[in-house]
């Protein structure tokens, strides 16, 4: 069978860019996002914006697009049918445990103007509810110690170490994960680590660096083998390094770059002075009510959002939510309107060809569920309002973390802290008691939030019930 490689040369584009950006975190979102703005912005404006993707950790993506030359198909999957797009924006794959020197090298070359990142929220190996830097993640520990960087931190001080001391200019850190405020958040981290380091370079960092914040959105499910082969049935061509998306996508980003910039706006980003209230919108609305279909919607037996929005009383979950607890919080972002974005994302989740599995998005959570929903239900409490149903999603996530399903089934929990909630689970006497140990931790749950005995006391009658009666009938009632 013929490859993508093979494709693209029949159609006479050989000509590869230079590379100008280095991008740490090569998933299926980053090559459904940022590689194909990027491709938008080369074919509009042209200029030298091939993109070095980095995996900081597994060859998987590596073993999939060296040998088809970086190139990849990204397949838009509409209601009505699926899009293919050829994209040619990544010039080289590394995978930094295996030769951390040439990552290095990449981040020096004079030509490099932008570090972007698509590390999760984990990469920042941060402390999701205050923000700070982890010192205790062994990452970290192992970089501050000297040695080959492994952390993303790791890596961009690095980089901006030699840098500085080769008389190169900065490099931009374009930090493209779902995280409040993503780019001040990266700016904290990167500092706290410098400083740790050598102050004289922290304040050089502070002074030259830009992290502009950036608001990224664009469905993107895992790939999977049975992709992979549609793919190669549709379009008579292999491709492992295929991915699968929503048509919608949205950028917002600050337009703080110190060397240039691709001209992103070419595939429809928006460049603003301010993204946080964006960002809040996103975070809130979409991975808000993201994660709380993805617990409830896994408890009650349903494999991905969209089958869980075809039932009625998720679909209405997600509006009462959207209405009655998180839309008040969120200030109104510069040409949105609330009420319209929410009814597009629910469109949007009802999409039949996306299979976007709820075990996919209830991943992490000890890392999501701050920004996600947590600050959401801080702010319902502080204006006097109970939110009843995002405390019901925390009570799912309990649930799930305890790693045993409704009909007595194992969980396969993947969560940096998966033995440790499990064993706050297992530990615990009653239903009070698990919750409270699960309150009890810091990266996830805020002392003031933890104390608050309005959360505390309806989070265990939540937990109660859910055990009680399942997901779906828990649910059921809260919409009647
Ligand atoms: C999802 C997000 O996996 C998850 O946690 O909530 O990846 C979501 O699909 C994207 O943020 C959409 O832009």
């Amino acid at each position: 069978m013929t490859t993508v490689t093979d494709r693209r040369l029949e159609r006479g584009d050989a000509v590869r860019p230079a590379a100008g950006i280095v991008h740490l975190g090569p998933g299926a979102f980053f090559r459904a996002f940022n590689a194909v703005y990027t491709a938008d912005a080369m074919e509009a404006e042209g200029g030298d914006w091939g993109i070095v993707a980095v995996s900081l950790k597994s060859p998987t993506a590596r073993d999939q697009l060296k040998p088809q030359d970086g190139v990849y198909t990204s397949v838009s999957l509409t209601p009505e049918g699926a899009e293919y797009r050829v994209i040619p924006s990544i010039v080289d794959v590394l995978v930094a445990p295996e030769d951390p020197e040439a990552v290095l090298a990449a981040m020096t070359a004079e030509s490099t103007k932008i570090v972007s990142l698509t590390v999760t929220e984990k990469g920042y190996c941060h402390e999701p509810s205050t923000g700070r830097l982890n010192l205790k993640h062994p990452d970290i520990a192992h970089d501050l110690g000297g040695g080959a960087p492994r952390s993303a931190p790791g890596f961009l001080v690095e980089a901006l170490a030699r840098r500085r001391a080769a008389g190169l200019g900065p490099f931009t850190v374009l930090s493209c994960d779902n995280l409040p405020s993503n780019g001040h958040l990266a700016k904290a981290i990167v500092l706290e680590f410098a400083r740790n380091r050598d102050a004289d370079l922290a304040d050089w960092i502070e002074a030259n660096v830009p992290f502009p914040a950036t608001m990224v959105d664009r469905i993107t499910p895992a790939t999977t083998e049975s992709d992979v082969a549609d793919l190669a049935a549709a379009q008579g061509y292999a491709d492992a390094g295929c991915v699968l998306h929503e048509p919608f996508r949205q950028w917002v980003i600050e337009d703080d770059f110190v060397a240039g910039r691709p001209a992103w706006e070419a595939g429809g980003a928006q460049f603003v002075s301010a993204v946080e209230a964006h960002e809040n919108m996103k975070l809130r609305c979409l991975n808000g009510t993201h994660s709380t279909l993805a617990y409830l919607g896994y408890l009650a037996g349903y494999e991905t959002v969209a089958e869980t929005v075809a039932d009625p009383a998720f679909a209405k979950l997600c509006q009462k939510l959207w209405r009655g607890e998180i839309v008040p919080t969120l200030e109104k972002p510069e040409g949105e309107d609330l009420e319209a974005y929410c009814a597009a994302l629910l469109e949007r989740y009802r999409n039949p060809a996306i299979r976007h599995r709820t075990w996919q998005i209830a991943m992490d959570g000890s890392q999501k569920l701050p920004q996600r929903i947590l600050g959401t239900v801080a702010d319902n409490l502080a204006a006097g309002n109970q939110p009843s149903g995002l405390i019901l999603a925390v009570a799912a996530w309990m649930r799930y973390v305890g790693g045993v399903d409704e009909k007595g089934a194992v969980i396969d929990v993947r969560d940096p802290l998966a033995d440790r909630l499990k064993a706050a689970s297992d530990g615990a006497a009653d239903d009070a008691a698990l919750v409270d140990a699960l309150l009890a931790e810091r990266e996830v749950f805020s002392p003031e939030l933890a104390g608050d005995a309005r959360f505390r006391d309806a989070l265990v009658k939540a937990y109660s019930d859910l055990k009680a009666r399942g997901s779906a009938a828990v649910v059921a009632d809260f919409v009647a």
